[in-house]
């Protein structure tokens, strides 16, 4: 039914949800000779993103994805205009043949990419901020493939096959989020967009860093290959096709 999207047929996204053929689409290519240079971009500070003897964390497959509940003690503390608070993080990717990161840089894809959504703490919940144009603040960084496991992504793909089935989910130990995101925080390109999913609301503060995240092929592997989405098929190849910049600008933090 008209409520009931997925990734195989993007194009009828829009008759359903009608911001999804709105004008401040995401994803988008980032062509890094377009980008603006801004020094003037605050540097973005993290707050209470150690969850370490933190209650345990839910970790689910929401059937488009494998998405981790964050409380919202986690928090961007500058950066922006004002607060966000942390809801939760989640992942897209593709399988063995296809990269499957949502943003591209100069239309090449990453293996993956990793979101952690962050809602304007000025609204009661991120329910109440996902429609509003400063609602919502994700931070996006991309993920390729390195020589060695990356142990702090063990925190949850060491579990994933306990969420394998469409709608399960888990409980796992607390651990720093920080972690889950790269060293280096400074290089990062901003612009205006929305939710890469329906209902595509165009409330959306994008973050991309330009460092990058390194799994072992193997745990890449695990991310493809483990999970499943409706109808018993495999849950991958959960990324929208790059979306019309329409005359926005991509700024960047560095020259
Ligand atoms: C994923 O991407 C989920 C959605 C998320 C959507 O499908 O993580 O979240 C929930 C609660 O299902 O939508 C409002 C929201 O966070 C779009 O998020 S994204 O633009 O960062 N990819
Ligand atoms: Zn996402």
């Amino acid at each position: 039914h008209s409520n009931h999207w997925d990734y195989h047929n993007q194009r009828s996204w829009l008759s359903a949800f009608t911001d999804c053929g709105g004008k401040s689409q995401s994803p988008i290519d980032i062509a890094t000779r377009e980008v603006i240079y801004d020094p003037r971009l605050p540097a973005i500070k993290l707050d209470g993103y150690d969850l370490s003897g933190h209650p345990e964390l839910t970790l689910q497959n929401n059937g488009h994805t494998l998405q981790l509940q964050l409380p919202n003690t986690m928090r961007i503390v500058k950066g922006f205009d004002q607060v966000y608070l942390a809801a939760q993080l989640h992942f897209h990717w593709g399988n063995t043949e296809v990269p499957g990161s949502e943003h591209t840089i100069d239309n090449v894809h990453f293996p993956a990419e990793v979101h952690v959504v962050h809602y304007n703490s000025k609204y009661a919940s991120i329910k109440e901020a996902a429609s509003e144009p400063d609602g919502l603040a994700v931070l996006g960084a991309f993920i390729g493939i390195g020589l060695h496991e990356n142990e702090n992504y063990e925190n949850i793909l060491s579990v994933i096959k306990d969420v394998s089935t469409e709608e399960s989910d888990t409980k796992i130990p607390s651990f720093n989020v920080r972690h889950l995101l790269p060293n280096s925080l400074e290089k990062f390109y901003r612009y205006t967009g929305s939710l890469t999913t329906p209902p595509c609301y165009q409330s959306v503060n994008w973050t991309v860093f330009n460092d990058t995240i390194t799994v072992s092929r193997k745990q890449l592997a695990a991310l493809e290959e483990t999970l499943k989405a409706g109808h018993n098929q495999r849950l991958s190849q959960n990324f929208r096709t790059p979306q019309n910049l329409h005359g926005r600008h991509v700024l960047a933090s560095f020259p």
